[in-house]
């Protein structure tokens, strides 16, 4: 017997799954059509009506949501109830005008913390287990969702909240935590920290680690492993469709179970919007099905990987996702931020500087570094070196403010960042984040 949080649904046969999500379809498509006037325009210029929508197949009918609609009804565009009902909002770990504000009923809040507390018991997780959540709390949903989930299964909760690893591995070791929830390169940054303070991999209590919100490799897997002395399992997510625990991986670590019962996924090919067979690469599509606050139908997620149904030893039933394998925009996630090359461009030009720039990510000791190539205009060049630095400073915390991260700056001379003859090449991004 695997570890359920709820067998009758995880392992459900096919046809049972089918079933609920017809029948949570039916219900859904009615409910956004008579409360979402966004989503229902949507509709009307597609032709198509609720009562066209009577299997999972009939999902195809249906138009899509995009990142964009979600900025042109926002703030409160897409809500599906009355503010009243509503408990909660989330927002994505992006800042500024591409800010997506998600809305929670009780109910939503329920449903999510349900499937985190599936991800937790996926990889081991008990009334009897430590559970320190060191994802970020606050707007951001990796703290509270797994916070949530860690509540349901029953574990000893520490709602750490992401920095201050001293603090960290000292209640880890003092009170035995056994399951540790946080971004892959902050777990590898505190299997560091731990090796510096003289502690072998033995010497913790953790079994495991529910990592996500950013891409990571086999290759970090098995580091992260070795160094913690545990077994680590990945999350998806994203606060569109609550935030974490949409899907997650179990003992087989060879993809992430979707929860099916709440989340249809497709594939479709990102430049034709055509659904894509079982086994093929292509962007992912999620369909809420019982969320009422915040209800996205066919919301593309920009996230490329594949799905598979083959069996799967734990028992599961779910249908299984790759891990991202990349994005078909231009959002990069550095130390689990959400940045887009737009937001910088916006600082640069708001802050009188040309719009010549090369942004460079690495990854150094596990932690992800961005610094931005700025080309000064000859009337801004200064022999001083005291100048430059402090316009230097005051760039960095712009950049800061509307990134919420702080990159390093660096004004270059005139002309010397190298001119591309077709698209400018914005990013280099030197981090092997994908197998
Ligand atoms: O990152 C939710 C989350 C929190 C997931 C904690 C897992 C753990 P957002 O800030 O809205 O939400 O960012 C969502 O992050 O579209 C993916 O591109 C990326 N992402 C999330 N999980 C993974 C993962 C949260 N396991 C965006 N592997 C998504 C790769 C991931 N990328």
């Amino acid at each position: 017997m695997g570890n359920y949080y709820q067998p009758e649904i995880e392992t459900a046969p096919r046809e049972q799954i089918i079933a609920i999500q017809n029948e949570k379809l039916q219900k859904q498509i009615k409910h956004v059509y008579e409360n979402v006037e966004y989503y229902r325009n949507l509709m009307d210029e597609k032709g198509v009506k609720p009562e066209d929508i009577k299997t999972i197949d009939d999902i195809k009918k249906l138009p899509f949501l995009t990142k964009a609609d979600l900025r042109d009804a926002y703030p409160y565009g897409l809500l599906g109830t009355d503010l009243k009902d509503c408990v909660r909002i989330q927002s994505t770990s992006g800042t500024t005008g591409k800010r997506v504000v998600a809305f929670y009923t009780q109910h939503d809040i329920d449903l999510w913390e349900e499937c985190c507390a599936r991800a937790i018991v996926a990889v081991g997780g008990t009334n009897e287990d430590v559970c320190q959540v060191c994802y970020g709390y606050g707007l951001f949903t990796g703290g509270p969702g797994l916070n949530g989930g860690s509540h349901k299964v029953g574990c000893l909760t520490l709602p750490m909240s992401s920095g201050n690893t001293d603090r960290q591995i000292q209640f880890m070791m003092d009170l035995g935590s056994t399951i540790i929830c946080c971004t892959p390169s902050y777990a590898a940054f505190i299997g560091e920290s731990l090796a510096e303070k003289g502690y072998k991999p033995e010497d913790n209590k953790l079994k495991a680690g529910i990592f996500g919100a950013e891409p990571w490799t086999e290759e970090m897997r098995q580091s992260i492993q070795k160094s913690l002395g545990i077994k680590a399992y990945d999350i998806y997510g994203l606060t569109e469709t609550s935030g974490p625990g949409v899907s997650f991986e179990c003992e087989e670590q060879t993809g992430m179970h979707i929860n099916e019962d709440h989340f249809y996924a497709e594939i479709i090919d990102p430049d034709t919007g055509e659904v894509l067979p079982e086994g093929e690469k292509g962007e992912l599509v999620f369909t809420a099905l019982d969320k009422e606050a915040f209800p996205l139908l066919r919301y593309r997620t920009r996230d490329i990987c594949v799905l598979t149904r083959k069996k799967c030893s734990c028992g599961r039933t779910h249908v299984k996702m790759s891990k991202p394998m990349g994005r078909s925009d231009d959002m990069l996630i550095i130390r689990g931020v959400n940045v887009f090359p737009s937001q910088i461009e916006t600082v640069l030009l708001n802050e009188g500087y040309t719009p010549n720039y090369q942004i460079i990510v690495d990854r150094k000791n596990n932690t992800d570094t961005l610094d931005i190539n700025i080309e000064l205009a000859p009337e801004q060049m200064s022999d001083k070196v005291s100048d430059i630095e402090a316009m230097e400073k005051a760039l960095e915390g712009a950049m800061r403010t509307m990134l919420g991260i702080g990159p390093k700056c660096h004004l270059v001379a005139p002309k010397s960042i190298v001119r591309s003859e077709g698209k400018a090449v914005r990013v280099i991004d030197n981090r092997k984040l994908h197998d």
